[in-house]
């Protein structure tokens, strides 16, 4: 059904398939945009981006705009070549080809024109199948062509609307509210990856505009992958400027990595294939690893830094304070993995290993005071992850010999089977309390956590585990951390953080996951973190009343039992506020409750902004805050 032939002359047979092709991808649009979520919907968009990045990176285009239109209807455009309108086989414009044929796109440019995309890499034909309505543009030759689809089929067939002197591609579409659960774009979401796609491609200039509050945003980096490393680093003290950079080709296959040094403790590296995020690793980031780990290790021994009797230094040491970004365009990659965001291709664990072996060596060799400060602090991590190892041994050893190593303030669950039980985090005694006596005792496990945990971004882990409120939350888990980490020993199959809905339960929120982030991610992936949703308002009207979880639903309320004043709204400023019963009956209780799932990006969010707010400098700190200020509509202080 993919790659359906178009080139065979038959016109009948090909114009069927094409149908079917279509169908299918509004029959199972899963299949090919992985879900009908928001996320979904905002794949459409850079589905649609990564065409025009193509003709980017074949060196005809130099910048893409992004409408979102009042009616979430989006427009991409492009100053590129134009995508050809001549007649094609089976007697179409290729330019209808590329529109109503799945993966027809790559096959126009001749061999390797075709460089973004791979994990959905679908093509634009399924932003088509899933759209009410697109209308693309053409302009080409001197002339203006457009046309028109409806649900992935031709509703206007190309004509020639005018005529201009420039070249390029627009292509304006309205994600179809049949397929797709929510169609609101959100302007963040898209400034993300438009800017991610404007560092790991320097030199283009992509913009973003909101017509629905006239908000807009460029994005253009000369620098690509250094100034991604740099922006990464923003709000962190480096060791050295500018970030050490690493480029080569062999085989078609192009390499790009820059790497700068900060004074925390933190290990950041991204990587990507084709542009995509390849959150699994793979080869290209192994071959960087292993890279890296010999020529510090070598040149740690050459500045006589390292003894010959003493042990390497490993991995993990040299990466601690890393910030790094490695990008490399592949003609086919292999993706891996569970999420299919892992790379396989053997031959480029090689490739990337020598290029940097070889580059770095050079800056070593040309910079002995950063190389000093470099070896030094990977030095001092391998004697803090030493006294970690003995403190993370104590807590393992006290929790195989007694049972009463849980902490005393843990009010667990009576059943044993972690796919059946949940864990609640609640902020402070008091909602500790209250939540102990509204539970389900059976499945579900109560832990208080006293005041603000630790800043793990501040910390290496052997101080860490010396916190009392992680180490609670690591016996009371049963996994581990780090290192050794290990899904399977779950005591509870979902962790809920419960906090106030105020900035402090925001903070505690925001801590809880940069730490889970940093020490515990497999948690996150696998989808077992969760938000808990208190209720912000109490309507009580004569004998009825309500639970009000948003703004929103208030006001909507409102509206439909009339704005007279017979009624009253208590509004919640704690957990603490609600009794037992109330607590149960609209945040705990899995029948009536909503949790939200915490996703990699949400942990991911968190994390960078709490290095952020809490890092050490102050201008990143103040451009956030103005760049959220609109956000804030609440703010108890
Ligand atoms: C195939 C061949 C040529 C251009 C394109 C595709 C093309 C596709 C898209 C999609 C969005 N913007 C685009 N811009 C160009 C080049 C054919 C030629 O002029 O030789």
């Amino acid at each position: 059904m993919e790659d359906t032939t178009v080139n065979n002359g038959h016109y009948d047979a090909g114009q069927i398939q094409v149908l079917e092709g279509l169908e299918a991808v509004r029959k199972r649009p899963g299949m090919y945009i992985g879900t009908t979520s928001s996320r979904g919907l905002h794949h459409l968009v850079y589905e649609v981006v990564d065409n025009s990045i193509d003709e980017a990176l074949a060196g005809y285009c130099t910048a893409i705009e992004v409408y979102i239109h009042p009616d979430n209807s989006i427009t991409v455009t492009d100053n590129g070549r134009g995508i050809p309108v001549d007649m094609h086989a089976v007697g179409k414009p290729a330019v209808e080809v590329v529109m109503t044929v799945l993966h027809a796109g790559g096959k126009f440019g001749g061999e390797g024109y075709k460089v973004s995309g791979g994990l959905h890499g679908v093509g634009v034909s399924v932003v088509n199948a899933l759209s009410e309505w697109l209308e693309v543009e053409v302009c080409r030759d001197g002339k203006k062509y457009s046309m028109r689809f409806e649900r992935g089929k031709t509703a206007r067939p190309l004509s020639q609307i005018g005529t201009t002197d420039t070249t390029g591609t627009k292509v304006t579409f309205k994600p179809d509210a049949e397929i797709f659960e929510d169609t609101v774009y959100h302007f963040d979401v898209l400034r993300q990856r438009l800017r991610e796609l404007a560092f790991l491609n320097k030199g283009i200039n992509i913009t973003l505009i909101d017509e629905r509050d006239g908000a807009s945003k460029t994005f253009h980096y000369e620098g690509g992958i250094v100034s991604f490393v740099e922006y990464l680093n923003k709000s962190k003290d480096v060791l050295h400027k500018p970030p050490v950079y690493v480029e080569g080709e062999k085989d078609t296959t192009i390499v790009e990595v820059a790497l700068q040094y900060n004074d925390g403790y933190v290990e950041n590296i991204h990587s990507f294939v084709n542009n995509i995020n390849t959150e699994e690793g793979g080869t290209h980031l192994s071959g960087l690893k292993t890279a890296l780990t010999r020529t510090i290790n070598d040149y740690a021994k050459k500045m006589n830094m390292l003894k010959d009797n003493e042990e390497n230094l490993s991995g993990e040491d040299v990466r601690e304070g890393l910030t790094g970004v490695i990008s490399i365009k592949i003609r086919e990659p292999q993706f891996e993995g569970q999420t299919k965001t892992k790379l396989g291709n053997s031959e480029v664990r090689g490739i990337v290993d020598g290029l940097v072996s070889e580059q770095l060596g050079y800056f070593f060799e040309e910079n002995p005071q950063i190389t000093k400060k470099i070896i030094e602090k990977a030095i001092l991590a391998t004697r803090a992850r030493a006294a970690a190892r003995k403190a993370r041994e104590l807590t393992r050893r006290k929790s195989a010999l007694e049972i009463s190593s849980l902490p005393g303030k843990l009010a667990d669950c009576s059943i044993r089977d972690a796919e059946q039980t949940e864990i609640y985090l609640v902020e402070g005694d008091s909602a500790g309390g209250s939540a102990k006596q509204g539970r389900d005792r059976r499945f579900q496990a109560i832990l208080p956590l006293r005041g603000k945990i630790l800043n793990v971004e501040k910390a290496r882990l052997d101080k860490i585990l010396t916190n009392e409120e992680i180490r609670s939350m690591i016996t009371a888990f049963g996994n581990g951390i780090g290192e050794d980490f290990n899904l399977e020993k779950s005591r509870y199959g979902k962790i809920i953080i419960m906090t106030d809905a105020d900035v402090d339960g925001a903070h505690i929120r925001t801590l809880l996951l940069t730490f889970f982030y940093r020490y515990m991610q497999p948690l996150i992936k696998e989808g077992r973190v969760y938000i808990a949703q208190p209720p912000l308002y109490l309507l009580k009207k004569g004998k009825e009343q309500w639970y009000l979880y948003n703004d929103d639903a208030l006001s909507k309320l409102l509206n439909d039992i009339g704005r007279d004043s017979n009624y009253n709204i208590q509004r919640y400023k704690g957990l603490g506020e609600m009794n037992p019963e109330q607590l149960w009956e609209t945040t705990m209780n899995p029948e009536a409750r909503t949790i939200l799932q915490v996703t990699l990006e949400d942990a991911m969010e968190a994390d960078e902004i709490f290095s952020v707010l809490m890092g050490d400098k102050v201008e990143p700190r103040r451009q956030f805050i103005e760049e959220h200020a609109h956000e804030v509509t609440n703010l108890d202080l």
